[in-house]
């Protein structure tokens, strides 16, 4: 029989790209989505996959919708990736912020014991957990501590900690991907990959002057989203839950991503990118470059795609959007 698969935050950018793998590997999807004004938008990045999954409307911060629809679907395997993901704004919003990505994965967890206690339940955590916290080799890894330095990293280290709660007290099978920065042509607008590399585009075009941005000198280690929802669906697969770093083990500047992707148009970013403090963050994540030797070794993922790659494939999805 196919297995069936719950995925909140099914409309994200993850959330697209894993419905579409679960699917070619015969699951069953259900999803769980939010009320917005604009349907149309909000679903867009399911446009085309819409007529094979079951949505509903929920919320992760109202339980009774979690209640119904795990009761009603008895999921096999749970993949919560519904999150206020942004890490700037989670200054803006941080008590919104803190329901969702914190007390929703309680709220799920509640649920799962109540209504199926036999799935199997992926948290999607976060590289932003770990902070400026490093090894002596530069890299973080499982063990490196974690000293989140956000509204956004600090209710993702609550999530991460009760989930390994929970597998323990209750023993659920509840496991934690760790994962690092991962983009796509899909990523949204206001993350620093789609920002840079669209108004670079739009720029090239004469239909843009100037990029404004904040901090040029942090550095991330940047998957794609394809990639890591396939570590997902493995992480889920293997014999017994436990967290898993998910990673590259590459690492760039900002800085570095604009003079690759302008010079990838002819252009010098020096001639258009400013910095304007409004995008500066109270306080700065300055380092990321993550080790994923657990991974590698115990699920035998490994990446497709490197940096060039996945810059690649964004330019070319904005140069033919313009
Ligand atoms: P995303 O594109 O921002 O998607 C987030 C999803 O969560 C959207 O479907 C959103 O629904 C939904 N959501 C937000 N608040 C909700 C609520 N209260 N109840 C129900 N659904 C809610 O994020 P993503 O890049 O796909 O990331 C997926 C998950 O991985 C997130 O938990 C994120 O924090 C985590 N993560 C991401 C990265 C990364 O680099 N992408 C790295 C590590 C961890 P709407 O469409 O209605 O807004
Ligand atoms: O920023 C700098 C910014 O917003 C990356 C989320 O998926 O990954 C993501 O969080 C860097 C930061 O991603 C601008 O200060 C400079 O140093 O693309 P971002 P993030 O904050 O790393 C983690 C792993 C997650 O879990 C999150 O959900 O870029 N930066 N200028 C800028 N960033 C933005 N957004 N906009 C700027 O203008």
């Amino acid at each position: 029989m196919a297995k069936k698969a719950f995925i909140t935050g099914i409309t994200g950018q993850d959330g697209s790209y894993l419905t579409e793998h679960l699917l070619d590997l015969g699951y069953n999807v259900y999803g769980l989505v939010r009320r917005n004004s604009v349907t149309e938008h909000q679903q867009s990045r399911l446009e085309n996959l819409k007529k094979n999954v079951d949505l509903t409307y929920g919320d992760m911060l109202d339980q009774s919708s979690i209640d119904k629809i795990l009761n009603r679907v008895q999921p096999d395997e749970i993949y919560n990736l519904a999150a206020q993901s942004h890490v700037r704004i989670s200054y803006d919003i941080p008590q919104f912020t803190a329901q969702t990505n914190a007390l929703g994965v309680l709220n799920l967890l509640e649920s799962v014991k109540m209504h199926c206690p036999s799935a199997r339940i992926y948290q999607a955590s976060s590289s932003e957990m770990f902070g400026n916290s490093r090894d002596s080799d530069g890299m973080q890894r499982e063990t490196t501590p974690m000293h989140p330095v956000s509204p956004y990293g600090c209710a993702k280290l609550f999530s991460y900690s009760v989930i390994r709660n929970y597998r323990k007290a209750f023993k659920l099978f509840a496991s934690n991907g760790i994962l690092f920065n991962h983009e796509s042509p899909r990523r949204g607008s206001n993350f620093v990959t789609t920002k840079i590399i669209k108004n670079a585009v739009l720029i090239s075009k004469g239909k843009a002057k100037i990029l404004e941005l904040g901090n040029l000198d942090s550095k991330r280690d940047w998957g794609h989203s394809k990639d890591y929802v396939r570590a997902m669906q493995l992480i889920l697969s293997h014999d017994k839950p436990d967290d898993f770093v998910i990673s590259t083990g590459q690492t760039n500047s900002i800085r570095d991503l604009c003079k690759i992707v302008f010079s990838k148009l002819n252009l010098d970013y020096e001639d258009y990118v400013r910095v304007n403090p409004k995008y500066v963050r109270p306080e700065e994540l300055s380092y990321l470059c993550g080790d994923c030797t657990k991974s590698k070794e115990i699920l035998g993922w490994k990446p497709e795609y490197n940096f060039e790659k996945l810059i690649d494939e964004m330019l070319e999805f904005f140069l033919k959007q313009y």
